[in-house]
């Protein structure tokens, strides 16, 4: 999504990187890892033998398993009422399930035949200038009473693309956006066939883009009853090939930058969207509105959490040049974006939320995001339904900030800043680790950590320090917790870098394309007898490759 020679210069500078980072401190040579579908069946993983071990930085002790390898970007795992863990890859439209106490998978739906265009990324820029929308099949739910009458999967994907039998990038001219459509559906769960079958459609024509579709998808309740959660992205606008197309972010009656909530059962309305949509949702109008708050950027993260007997919905999302945000959604909010970005502190005063070179795209930044004057007055005129973020991430300075615009305006080079590009969320409420109740974790894809923060006793404020575990994962896009909050559960892309890639991209990446657990051991085990293997081994070996390698991680850094 950005011109040749941009690419050609991050392309240098990832070489020059590359040379400069130091090898992995140590390997530990391991016993096998099980492969996929040939894990001993009779060991539970609190049997196996533990394979390596991690130290958090309050000297908790984990096991590592790699429990599937080779995926195609997974971007969901979900932990299921059967105790299975439900997996989406993002690039083959494939959704499996998987036993976390054997690794064995099983593909039960393969999606691939409804997505109404080709594998443009696979394809190579020779061949095509298309791009591919940013996700592909993304968010899986799974209804919690599978086992109980209501066998329900839930899933996002994009499934069309407007350019399709356009020549070039198929993308509208003038930099005005590249359109596609997301579907979102519920299958049933057949068990006796293994397989995801009969297909029903609660909305399909949710726009979709090439960049920040966001994808996530929850059930959680309100006021005791179910229902889905959708948190879906700005789709760009304003930025790269979309710079010029409206950002509809602050307008409620379009979906973009949104979290959206559906029924998880058609509601009994007629029309075959209103069935979908709650009957109370908070912009109801002559037709149903799935909007249940504004103002969102890239809500990558959805998580729900009782605690101190209130159940609230979580979220994070990423921030442009500064400022991914934790935010509690609540109902009918606005969260601001484009027109404050974190809190309302004036660092993006005379800026925007983005910025290009593109001469074609009028304003002083090149974007359809508008200038932002002042974030406090901007702040002020969204009135009493403005809600700022539990946290930010990274608030650079205005200084900082102007210097990275104009730089960017003059050259097209985006320029580095530190960031996080949270890619999940989840909230861990169990006892079963010392002082981990009530913390939210959030997976990076920027530093490729797993970041825990303590919650206050009433789950409305961060109370505790950053603290960094799994360094070195790879790009974390999702989390799973198994309910007795022993086990983690990480998705690691497949792909290196994301659009701007940060020095810790360019690293080696560990557990790319997996499916990692991590078990916390209450008695930490005694020191590995296992020789180290020499720092050239560890430079050859990628886990997902052979996965009787594994690094060794050292105390949190
Ligand atoms: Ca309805
Ligand atoms: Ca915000
Ligand atoms: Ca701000």
């Amino acid at each position: 999504m950005r011109p040749l020679t941009a690419v050609l210069t991050l392309f240098i500078r990832s070489i020059l990187f590359l040379a400069l980072v130091p090898s992995p401190v140590s390997v530990v040579a391991q016993g096998p890892v099980p492969r996929v579908g040939q894990g001993p069946a009779s060991l539970d993983s609190t049997q196996r033998p533990s394979r390596t071990t991690t130290i958090g930085p309050r000297g908790e002790h984990f096991a590592v398993r790699v429990l599937a390898s080779h995926l195609s970007d997974p971007w969901s795992v979900v932990y299921g009422p059967d105790r299975y863990l439900w997996i989406t890859e993002e690039k083959t439209y494939r959704v499996s399930r998987l036993d976390p106490s054997t690794g064995r998978r099983q593909v039960v739906l393969d999606l691939a035949g409804d997505r109404h265009f080709p594998r443009y990324d696979s394809i190579g820029e020779e061949q095509t200038e298309k791009p591919w929308p940013e996700g592909g099949l993304m968010g899986l739910a799974v209804h919690p009473g599978l086992l109980k009458g209501k066998p329900w999967v839930y899933l996002v994907y994009i499934y069309k693309f407007q350019g399709v039998d356009s020549l070039g990038s198929g993308c509208s001219l003038h930099h005005r956006g590249c359109y596609f459509t997301t579907k979102l559906v519920r299958y049933t769960w057949d068990s006796g066939r293994g397989q995801l079958v009969d297909p029903v459609i609660l909305c399909d024509t949710i726009p979709g883009s090439s960049d920040n579709n966001a994808g996530r998808l929850l059930i959680a309740p309100v006021d005791g009853r179910e229902y889905l959660f959708y948190g879906i992205g700005d789709l760009g606008a304003g930025q790269f090939d979309n710079a010029g197309r409206p950002n509809h972010a602050q307008q409620k009656d379009y979906y973009e930058g949104k979290i959206l909530r559906f029924n998880t059962e058609p509601d009994g309305d007629s029309g075959l969207f209103d069935r979908w949509i709650p009957n109370d949702n908070p912009f109801n109008g002559p037709c149903q509105n799935a909007v249940w708050s504004y103002g969102h950027r890239n809500p990558e993260g959805l998580a729900y959490a009782v605690i101190d007997g209130v159940g609230r919905l979580y979220s994070t999302e990423h921030g442009p040049y500064s400022d991914d945000e934790i935010n509690i959604i609540e109902k009918g909010k606005n969260y601001g974006h484009p027109l404050v970005i974190g809190y309302a502190d004036g660092n993006y005063d005379g800026l925007a939320a983005s910025v290009t070179n593109y001469k074609d795209v009028p304003g002083r930044w090149h974007t359809s995001y508008p200038t932002i004057i002042s974030e406090r007055a901007n702040r002020k005129l969204l009135g009493a339904d403005y809600r700022d973020p539990l946290k930010t991430f990274y608030p650079n300075s205005n200084a900082f900030l102007k210097k990275l615009f104009v730089y960017n305006r003059a050259t097209g080079d985006e320029g580095h800043w530190p960031s996080e590009a949270p890619g999940s969320l989840a909230v861990d409420t169990s006892d079963a680790i010392p002082g981990w109740k009530n913390s939210l974790l959030m997976p990076s894809l920027k530093t490729h950590r797993l970041i825990r923060l303590k919650l206050s006793a009433h789950g409305v404020h961060i109370v505790g320090d950053t603290l960094t575990y799994f360094p070195r994962t790879g790009r974390i896009r999702d989390i799973a917790i198994s309910p007795d909050g022993l086990h983690l559960y990480l998705a690691v892309d497949s792909s290196a870098f994301t659009s701007v890639p940060s020095r810790a991209e360019l690293r080696q990446e560990v557990y790319r394309g997996c499916i990692v657990e991590f078990t916390y051991l209450p008695i930490p085990p005694p020191t590995s007898s296992i020789p180290a293997a020499s720092a050239q081994e560890a430079r050859r070996a990628r886990p997902c490759d052979n996965p009787n390698l594994i690094f060794h991680f050292g105390t949190s850094s």
